[in-house]
C-alpha cells in the first residue's frame, strides 16, 4: 500500500469533491472527497493521486468481535454493489481489513485508505463500527440502493483519524402520545447508526398512555396501551417485554444503548386511569387524550406511589442492559414542591438499588438526592442555578435545549404537523450552538453529551418522524461527535447538500430546507 502523507489537514479547508487521476479507458470521474462525512470528522489527510476501488474481487477481512461488524459493512455494501464480499478471517488479497488493537480512544478509530487495501483499526468494535459507518459515506450516493446499481465504487485514498467529542450522543422517540411499532424504532435505529448516535432514549409512559409492559401492574398496559390511547384517540399499543428486548439487542448490535424512560411524578394520568388507587382520593381520572401537560401527579404521601415505582423500576431495570434509566420528572406543575423533594429522595436511590445510574429531565436538579443522576436539560435559558447546584455536587449534563435540538419543533411557519411552543427551529437554528458553552456553571467537562428529542403528539408513522428529524437530527449528531474546530456552517451546509441524494435512494423522506443547496 502506498504510504500516506501523515499531515493532519484542517477538516474545513477540503473541497468535497475531487477528480481522481483516471487509471483506464474510463474518464476521469469524481469521487467523494476524504473529509465530506458527516458528523464531520476529527482529522482527515487525502492523499490525492490514489483510490481503492471496491470490485467482485474484494474481500472483508476481520476475526474475532470484529467479525460481527464486518459481516454487517458487508449486508450494507452488498445489496447496491451486487459483489459478495466474503468475510474472512484472513486474507491478502485487495481488501477491506478491520483490525482490534489498542491504542485507539472510546469509539474512535483510524482508516486509511490506499490503493490496493482500505485499513479500518480501533480498540473495540463500537470503533470499527463507526469506522464503518464514515467508509460508507465515502462511497458514491447509489451505495444506499436497495438493489445492483451500475456504479464504479471508489474510495478516496488517504487517512481519516477520528474520536467523538462527547460520550453521550443520543435521540429520544415518545411512544407515549403514539405508539410506534417495533419496526418502526428499528427503521430509526438504522438511520440514527448512520450519523453515530450511541443512545436511543425511548419516553414509554405519559398521560394518554402507557407503552411498556410492566408484569406486577398488568393493567398498565392492558389499560394504557389499549386502542385509542394515542393523542386525538388514534393509535394504541405497547411493547411487550420481547418486543423490548429484541429491540434493545436491535440497538445494541449498531452499538446504541436504550435508555427507557418512565415519568413520574407528573404525566401519570395513563397509570392513574388504569390503577385509581395511585390517585390521592382514590377515584380513577378520566382518559386523556388531548395535548394539555402539567395536571397529573402521583400521591407523594401514599406508600402504594413508592411500591409502584420501585416494581416498575425493577422490572425495568431488569430488562435493561444499559447504564440509565430515565425517571423523567419534568413539567411536575400539579405535584407541590416540597412533595416533589420528598419524591424524589425516595425513588432516586431506588435507581441506584437496582444498579442503574439515575437520569432525568432537569427538574430533578432541584432535589439535593440527585447526586451523580445525570441531568437532561431541556430549557432555553443560557443559565439554571439548580443544574449548576448539581453539577457541583457531581452531576453530569446531557443537553437537549428546546429552541435548538427539539425535533418537534416546526422548521417554519408553513411545515406540516411539528409544535411551536419554543419556536422555529431549522437546520441552521438546530447547528448553530456549542454544547461545552450553553449553559453558564455548566463546563465543558460536566457535558456527558447531547441528545435531540422528537415528541409525538402530532406524529403517526415513520414518514412523519423522518420528515422532522432529518436533517436536523444530523445538527445535533455532528454537536456531539465533531471535535469544536470542525464546527463551521458553510462546511456542513455543503456536507448536507451532497447527502440528499443518500437519503432519496434509501427512501427516507426528509425536510428540503431551503437553507440549503441539495444536491
Ligand atoms: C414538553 S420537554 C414536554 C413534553 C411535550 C413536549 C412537546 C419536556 C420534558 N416535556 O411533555 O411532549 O414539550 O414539545
Amino acid at each position: 500500500m502506498r504510504l500516506i502523507r501523515l499531515a493532519v489537514v484542517s477538516v474545513t479547508a477540503l473541497p468535497l469533491v475531487t477528480v481522481a487521476a483516471s487509471s483506464g479507458p474510463s474518464p476521469a470521474r469524481p469521487v467523494i472527497a476524504l473529509s465530506s462525512v458527516l458528523p464531520a470528522v476529527a482529522e482527515a489527510a487525502p492523499d490525492p493521486g490514489v483510490t481503492f476501488r471496491l470490485t467482485r474481487r474484494t474481500v472483508i477481512v476481520a476475526s474475532g468481535p470484529a467479525a460481527a461488524v464486518a459481516g454487517r459493512l458487508a449486508s450494507a455494501l452488498r445489496p447496491a454493489t451486487g459483489f459478495p464480499l466474503p468475510v474472512r478471517a484472513e486474507g491478502d488479497e485487495a481488501a477491506i481489513a478491520l483490525i482490534l488493537e489498542p491504542g485507539h480512544p472510546p469509539e474512535g478509530y483510524r482508516l486509511d485508505i490506499g490503493a490496493d487495501r482500505v485499513e479500518l483499526r480501533a480498540t473495540g468494535p463500537a470503533g470499527l463500527f463507526a469506522g464503518t459507518q464514515t467508509l460508507r459515506q465515502l462511497l458514491p450516493p447509489e451505495i444506499e440502493a436497495a438493489t445492483p446499481q451500475r456504479g464504479r465504487w471508489s474510495l478516496p485514498g488517504g487517512r481519516i483519524v477520528d474520536r467523538p467529542r462527547y460520550a453521550y450522543r443520543g435521540a429520544m422517540l415518545d411512544l407515549a402520545r403514539h405508539f410506534h411499532e417495533p419496526a418502526e424504532v428499528r427503521r430509526y435505529i438504522d438511520q440514527l447508526s448512520r450519523f453515530k448516535v450511541n443512545h436511543l432514549h425511548l419516553h414509554l409512559s405519559d398521560d394518554q398512555g402507557w407503552r411498556i409492559r410492566i408484569d406486577s401492574w398488568p393493567r398498565l398496559t392492558e389499560v394504557g396501551g389499549a386502542p385509542g390511547t394515542g393523542v386525538g384517540g388514534e393509535g394504541g399499543g405497547f411493547l411487550t417485554k420481547d418486543d423490548y428486548r429484541q429491540l434493545v439487542r436491535y440497538a445494541a448490535d449498531r452499538f446504541i444503548t436504550i435508555v427507557p424512560e418512565i415519568d413520574m411524578p407528573g404525566h401519570v394520568n395513563a397509570a392513574q386511569v388504569a390503577y385509581p388507587s395511585l390517585t390521592c382520593d382514590g377515584k380513577a381520572p378520566r382518559p386523556r387524550t388531548d395535548m394539555r401537560v402539567g395536571y397529573s401527579s402521583l400521591c407523594v404521601s401514599a406508600d402504594i406511589t413508592y411500591r409502584f415505582a420501585e416494581d416498575v423500576i425493577r422490572e425495568l431495570a431488569e430488562m435493561t442492559p444499559g447504564p440509565y434509566l430515565h425517571i423523567g420528572g419534568d413539567e411536575a406543575m400539579s405535584t407541590p414542591h416540597g412533595s416533589y423533594l420528598t419524591f424524589q429522595k425516595r425513588v432516586l436511590p431506588m435507581v441506584r438499588a437496582h444498579g442503574k445510574i439515575p437520569y432525568g429531565w432537569h427538574e430533578i436538579a432541584q432535589s439535593p438526592a440527585a447526586g451523580d443522576a445525570v441531568i437532561q436539560f431541556w430549557g432555553r435559558e443560557r443559565s439554571s442555578p439548580s443544574v449548576t447546584t448539581a453539577v457541583a455536587a457531581g452531576a453530569r449534563v446531557v443537553l437537549s435545549p428546546a429552541n435548538r435540538s427539539y425535533l418537534d419543533m416546526k422548521y417554519d411557519m408553513l411545515t406540516p404537523g411539528g409544535l411551536d411552543w419554543a419556536g422555529y427551529i431549522e437546520v441552521r437554528t438546530a447547528y448553530s450552538w456549542d454544547p461545552g458553552r450553553l449553559l453558564s456553571g455548566v463546563p465543558e467537562e460536566a457535558v456527558l453529551g447531547v441528545e435531540a428529542p422528537l415528541w409525538s403528539e402530532t406524529l403517526r408513522d415513520s414518514d412523519d418522524i423522518e420528515f422532522l428529524a432529518f436533517p436536523r437530527l444530523v445538527a445535533i449528531a455532528e454537536l456531539g461527535w465533531s471535535p469544536r474546530s470542525a464546527h463551521d456552517w458553510p462546511f456542513f451546509r455543503a456536507r448536507l447538500g451532497a447527502y440528499g441524494p443518500r437519503w432519496v435512494r434509501a427512501g427516507v423522506r426528509f425536510h428540503r430546507s431551503p437553507q440549503i443547496r441539495w444536491s
